[in-house]
């Protein structure tokens, strides 16, 4: 606690400075810092709008109330930014890592000041977040977009199994490139690809990687030596049933053996299995299967990241942040938005999602400093460019009722090359030239446009 904090404006400090022989200069120095009345805000950097992430959502938004605010903080840890949807197809062999990746500072405005340091703790009744390095953070408005968060160790082996070759996941930078490898050694036998018990991101990815790991195969000559075994812990293929039909089809077409309820729970890297509990059993504990694997695709357990999920105030009952799933408001706290990843809205987790999104949030928090209620209202909008082989890709698009939401005016759910071309070229470049800018809220204009004049 410092000297200043027991100092009230109003009281005559003459006696207690003889008392306590300090100085006048002293006296006026604590009576200048009142304001930071407790040592726990002594330190306390202060803005208009602090953005907690500079990923996909992070980022846009700090660029935009770059333009629109007093003053903004953006804080971030990473000194690279991510375009993650690519490490779909870096994975696959058919992309560099590097075409993913932006410096940091190269997508963060540079009217705002980037914090190089993560957040510990959020204490919304101060207004303040607190950071792993000990800064405390003050706001008026708070943007809360730290992503998701992987939890890898949660499979028990798992970390001994990236050590050792065949063992890959397009989830992490540290793993992407072992997907690559692993792909490309692969000379025949068990493939498997999992989907964890828990909401992840892109839900497309973990079978995204399967067609085309059977795409690769084919064409080296490897494919009629193997068996590609796709376990997942949902019920479906996928959640929309106009693509899961297609998806279906394709998996049933191209020999994929798909098994539903099944749990990645342990990996034995010495002896190449992997462990499955088998999430419809009726048993206590759950029955297991036990799988060999040549090639294991992993998919991890995923959840809030742990400064969001640790702080009881400001999550659902599963520990995501707890948002207004129309305007993204926290539901306590009036002051704060959140988006992507981290929250609870019941949308498929995507970048598209934050897309549209990041237009919400902007007109609804321009809205509250402004002293109005927020009234833009968000759809649920996501998307999951399903790349189900060599330059052929569905086109999913859906809303928070899992309806189709499709932007151009054919059957999207067909595999077509345009799709292709259209997440592995334009998607991206509209991404990092008019998204992270702060332009880009989506297709929905691009929609209305083909709409009209039709009902
Ligand atoms: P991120 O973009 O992940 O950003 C979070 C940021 O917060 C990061 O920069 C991180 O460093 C930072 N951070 C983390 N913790 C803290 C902390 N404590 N304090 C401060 N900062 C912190 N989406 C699609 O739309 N289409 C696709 O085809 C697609 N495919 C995908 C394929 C793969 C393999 C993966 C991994 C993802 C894919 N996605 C796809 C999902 C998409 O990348 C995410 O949904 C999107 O990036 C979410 O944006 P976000 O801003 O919530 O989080
Ligand atoms: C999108 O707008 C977007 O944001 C840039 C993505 O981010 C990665 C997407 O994956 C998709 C699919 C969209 C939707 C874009 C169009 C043109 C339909």
């Amino acid at each position: 606690m410092s000297a200043s904090a027991f100092l009230p404006a109003a009281v005559n400090f003459r006696p207690l400075m003889f008392k306590l022989n300090v100085s006048s200069k002293f006296v006026r120095h604590c009576r200048r810092h009142q304001r930071f009345s407790t040592s726990r805000s002594l330190n306390a950097d202060s803005y208009e709008v602090v953005v907690v992430g500079g990923g996909a959502g992070g980022a846009s938004l700090s660029n935009i109330f770059a333009r629109k605010s007093k003053s903004v903080a953006v804080i971030e840890p990473n000194p690279e930014h991510y375009y993650q949807p690519l490490w779909t197809l870096v994975g696959a062999g058919i992309m560099n890592f590097g075409k993913s990746a932006r410096p940091m500072a190269a997508v963060l405005p540079k009217r705002a000041t980037w914090v190089k340091d993560k957040v510990a703790e959020f204490n919304p009744k101060d207004n303040t977040v607190t950071t792993e390095g000990g800064k405390q953070i003050k706001y008026e408005y708070l943007i809360v977009g730290p992503g998701i968060q992987l939890n890898y160790n949660q499979i028990k082996g798992l970390p001994e199994a990236f050590e050792t070759p065949g063992v890959g996941s397009n989830y992490s930078k540290l793993y992407v490139g072992k997907t690559t490898e692993a792909l490309q050694r692969f000379n025949g036998g068990d493939a498997l690809f999992t989907f964890p018990n828990t909401p992840i991101k892109c839900a497309g990815a973990p079978q995204k990687i399967m067609y085309l790991a059977d795409a690769l195969w084919t064409k080296n000559g490897v494919r009629s030596k193997s068996q590609l075994h796709y376990n997942t812990s949902l019920g479906v293929i996928f959640g929309v049933k106009k693509y899961a039909d297609v998806l279906t089809e394709i998996t049933r077409q191209r020999n994929l053996n798909v098994n539903f309820k099944r749990n990645l729970i342990e990996v034995k890297p010495d002896t190449q299995e992997a462990v499955f509990e088998i999430l419809d059993s009726s048993e206590t504990p759950k029955e297991t299967v036990t799988a060999h694997y040549d090639f294991l695709h992993v998919v991890p357990p995923m959840s809030a990241p742990d400064c969001v999920r640790n702080n009881k105030d400001i999550v659902d009952a599963a520990g995501w942040l707890d948002v207004d799933k129309d305007t993204l408001q926290h539901k306590k706290f009036a002051n704060i938005f959140g988006i992507g990843d981290c929250t609870n809205l019941p949308t498929s987790k995507t970048a598209a999602a934050v897309a549209c999104q990041i237009g919400i949030v902007k007109r609804n928090l321009l809205q509250v400093m402004a002293g109005d209620k927020p009234t833009s209202v968000y759809n649920g909008y996501t998307s999951c460019p399903i790349v189900t082989g060599n330059q052929k890709c569905i086109f999913a698009e859906f809303d928070y009722n899992a309806q189709p939401m499709e932007t151009f005016p054919f059957n999207q759910a067909k595999e077509r090359r345009s799709m292709y071309i259209m997440k592995k070229d334009i998607i991206p470049y509209v991404y990092f030239h008019v998204m992270l800018k702060g332009y880009w809220e989506g297709p929905g204009i691009i929609r209305k446009m083909f709409r009209l004049g039709m009902a």
